[in-house]
């Protein structure tokens, strides 16, 4: 990067939001550097190749929309997308748009500061290097910073150990080996069944069950790619009116579940059940809303659990008590089928905790389990990790970490006060992961590459959000939460799965609103922001 002290903007990650940011900034005329720690693009796709890895929104719209030409010309083979489809999509797009000569590879952002005199951020890096630019967006993803539990004894492990999200490329062999997995999130629901076919034995320590749907998954027919393809706009367009920015070619059922009586219920969540995917949590409005709405679904899958799980003890104890939704839902492939499996064991880390790892394994509940490798499936330090894993000072030397200390605070999920110039793509406060990503994606960057076209146009060099509009958007996204269930549970959304983080709702509920919000804000000249 030596000599690119002339830079507009500094981009942070060349996962989709990078990727794009890039392309957008570029055609705009701004001298723009992605930086980038992993060794090529694709960000979440680039680091989670643990077996299984898929995306659990179908791929015709988990894709971007900003080029027609892109999506009538890449052919997905699958309803849902696997890792390695989705990073060979990552690396044409990279191609296609010539991005790579503009991004530098195997380099982390270090630091940021901001010259108040000089109204530019001064970016260091781990290779030594320091370079300066007018803006810095921080493209840096929701689930990138990989949560390791700091587990007594963790590293006297004397076997293999992986973590979900940092899989390494080459892949792993575990035939005839003693595997444990801790977690039951979304990974290691789709890993699970497929470490289980090929170890010798697979130890799963759950400490949560979580609600799982089937995702139906099957090689994409050509006659459904044609229609999807002759109206790809409408279907995006219409995509932009759902609540999470996806799936609006299935039904979603506007009334509450009361309005049905317990065999239409039934019916109608089996159909979705059969369809397979986020379709079922579409089956009535009220079922992030109603507790008692929730049950009538959340007994359904449970029921559904009991019917698949030979060993009725493994079945109950897999079965969730908790609201469903509230955790990020899972799709899986035979998924609690693989409890039937003789080679695998299902421990209840809840009742019996982890106490501490050995050289020879882990020990719960008083028991030590004896294996060959572990596989941390843990999750991350969702939405916030990957920001404050960055040394970033503001105006005064203030530094993110601090601003933050009670929870992360922005405006529109986008900016932050006291940090001019420096913008958030899906950061905390904005819809997110609630939806479909690639679609938040978009929509966050170019409403910031609009917002740096005019704010070149009037001659403003900087632009960073009113304590007033910032405290007033913070208010917001926790009234909106408290209307329904989410809050309900230790998910991540609330930062529950990090000891010690601060427990605050980060995403904002509903895309469509929060787009007209943002459309809105530029609208009235920045509404809620400083142009200095
Ligand atoms: P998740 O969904 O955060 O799942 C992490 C799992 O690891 C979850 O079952 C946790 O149990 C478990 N966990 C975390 N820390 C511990 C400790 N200390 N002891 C035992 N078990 C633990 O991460 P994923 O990677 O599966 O999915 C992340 C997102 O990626 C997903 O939502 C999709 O959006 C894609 P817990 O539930 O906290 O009790």
């Amino acid at each position: 990067m030596t000599g690119k002290s002339d830079l507009d903007v500094i981009v942070v990650g060349a996962g989709f939001a990078g990727l794009y940011m890039l392309h957008r900034l570029r055609g705009a005329g701004f001298r723009t550097r992605v930086v980038e720690a992993g060794g090529g693009v694709g960000g979440t796709w680039y680091w989670n190749r643990y077996p299984g890895a898929r995306c659990d929104v179908e791929s015709m719209e988990y894709s971007y929309s900003f080029s027609n030409e892109l999506q009538q010309e890449w052919e997905w083979t699958e309803r849902y997308a696997g890792q390695p489809e989705i990073l060979r999509y990552a690396n044409h797009v990279a191609d296609r748009f010539d991005l790579r000569r503009d991004i530098t590879f195997h380099t982390r952002v270090a630091g940021a500061v901001f010259d108040e005199g000089e109204k530019r951020w001064l970016v260091t890096t781990d290779t030594g290097e320091s370079v300066s630019a007018s803006f810095v967006v921080m493209a840096t993803g929701c689930l990138s910073s990989a949560n390791l539990p700091d587990f007594e004894g963790r590293d006297s492990f004397s076997g293999e150990t992986y973590h979900t999200g940092r899989w390494p490329p080459e892949g792993v062999d575990f035939a005839g080996k003693r595997v444990g997995i801790i977690g039951t999130g979304s990974s290691a629901i789709q890993a699970i069944p497929i470490i289980a076919a090929e170890a010798k034995r697979l130890t799963v320590f759950q400490r949560t069950p979580n609600y799982s749907i089937p995702a139906r998954n099957k090689p994409l027919d050509p006659e459904y790619v044609r229609e999807i393809k002759a109206e790809y706009p409408e279907l995006r367009a219409n995509n932009l009116r759902m609540h999470a920015g996806f799936g609006s070619r299935v039904h979603h059922n506007d009334v509450p579940a009361s309005s049905d009586d317990a065999d239409d219920r039934e019916a109608n969540y089996a159909a979705r059940w059969q369809h397979g995917g986020f379709t079922f949590l579409g089956a009535y409005n009220d079922l992030l809303r109603s507790r008692e709405a929730n049950e009538t679904a959340a007994e359904f899958v449970r029921q559904r659990i009991r019917d698949t799980v030979q060993d009725p003890g493994v079945a109950e104890l897999l079965c969730p008590d908790n609201v469903i939704g509230c955790k990020r839902p899972c799709l899986d492939a035979g998924y609690f089928e693989t409890y039937n499996r003789a080679n695998v064991e299902l421990v209840d880390a809840r009742e019996r905790a982890i106490e501490r790892i050995t050289p020879n394994g882990v020990v719960a509940g008083g028991r030590e389990f004896e294996l060959d490798c572990i596989v941390f499936a843990t999750g991350f330090d969702a939405m916030t990790g990957a920001l404050l894993g960055v040394d970033i000072r503001g105006r005064g030397g203030i530094e993110l970490k601090q601003a933050w200390n009670e929870g992360p605070r922005t405006y529109l999920g986008l900016s932050t006060v006291g940090f001019p110039n420096l913008f958030l793509i899906t950061g905390p406060g904005s819809p997110s992961v609630l939806t479909n990503m690639i679609v938040a994606i978009e929509q966050h960057v170019d409403w910031i590459a609009d917002c740096l076209r005019d704010l070149s146009r009037e001659g403003r060099a900087t632009i960073e959000a009113t304590r007033q509009a910032q405290d007033d958007w913070v208010a917001h996204v926790n009234a909106v939460a408290g209307l329904t269930l989410y809050p309900t549970c230790n998910s991540w959304y609330l930062g529950k799965n990090i000891p010690g983080k601060p427990q605050v709702f980060m995403p904002l509920i509903g895309f469509p609103p929060y787009a007209q919000m943002c459309e809105q804000v530029a609208a009235n000249g920045y509404e809620g922001f400083d142009l200095g």
